[in-house]
């Protein structure tokens, strides 16, 4: 039996050497997969919709299989939030704000607590997923990333869980590239996390050049970025 089974193990080494491409390796034990904001309210036909934002579920279904540990995030804001343009007469979507910690970009009114609008997508299929994280509930202050708030003092708890339960690496996925996605992974850099982006499950807003100045940013704090085929041929 041992003998038959290192034949065959030999044999699918020999017909598919791409299994085993460098810098392809299987998640750990003690990594994370993040998924974050695949919520109704940005997707197509919710508030702040982003582009393809709906064709990053089918690729986060099959990334959550090769994860031990799955944490999820929902955009959680109250009616009339600081990042709502709504919430400043004369204002317009899109455009910005100063606010105490620095500039605001604002926004459509979206992903208020408890409406459909900011339910995660119905077709999100993670029945492993161990933590679900809300942020943006402080009326006065915004959260884009799943670690601390754009005051960037008030945390989440999300390092505190994760460090407790012995995480290390967290793959970053989700909605929008440019936003929470970035700013989380930025901040698991700075909570001492190794951070990934598997950037074909993700989305970009793209707001004025946003897209391009979140990699360059993310990639000056040590962000990697890699492609679910990184990950699922492992
Ligand atoms: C997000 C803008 C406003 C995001 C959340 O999830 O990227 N973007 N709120
Ligand atoms: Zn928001």
């Amino acid at each position: 039996r041992t003998f038959l089974h290192a034949g065959a193990a030999f044999g699918l080494v020999a017909l598919s050497p791409q299994l085993f491409a460098a810098g392809q390796r299987k998640p750990a034990a003690n990594a994370a997969l993040i998924v974050v904001d695949v919520q109704n309210c940005f997707i197509e036909g919710g508030t702040l919709p982003v582009k393809g934002g709906a064709e990053v579920v089918p690729v986060i279904n099959k990334l959550a299989g090769a994860f031990q540990n799955v944490v999820v995030t929902q955009d959680w804001h109250t009616p009339g939030h600081a990042s709502f343009a709504t919430a400043y007469p004369g204002k317009k979507p899109f455009e910005t704000t100063a606010l105490k910690y620095g500039t605001q970009v604002l926004w459509p009114d979206h992903c208020v607590q408890g409406t459909d609008d900011a339910s995660l997508h119905k077709d999100l299929k993670l029945p492993t997923a161990q933590l679900v994280i809300r942020k943006g509930y402080n009326k006065g202050v915004d959260s884009y990333s799943a670690f601390e708030e754009a005051d960037h003092k008030t945390v989440t708890g999300l390092a505190g869980y994760l460090k407790a339960r012995g995480i290390k690496t967290v793959y970053v996925t989700g909605l929008a590239t440019d936003f929470c996605v970035a700013w989380t992974a930025m901040d698991a850099r700075k909570a001492g996390f190794e951070a990934y982006v598997i950037e074909d499950a993700t989305r970009a807003i793209d707001l004025n050049g946003s897209l391009a100045a979140a990699w360059k940013q993310m990639t000056a704090k040590g962000v990697k970025r890699i492609q679910s085929a990184d990950v699922l041929s492992a």
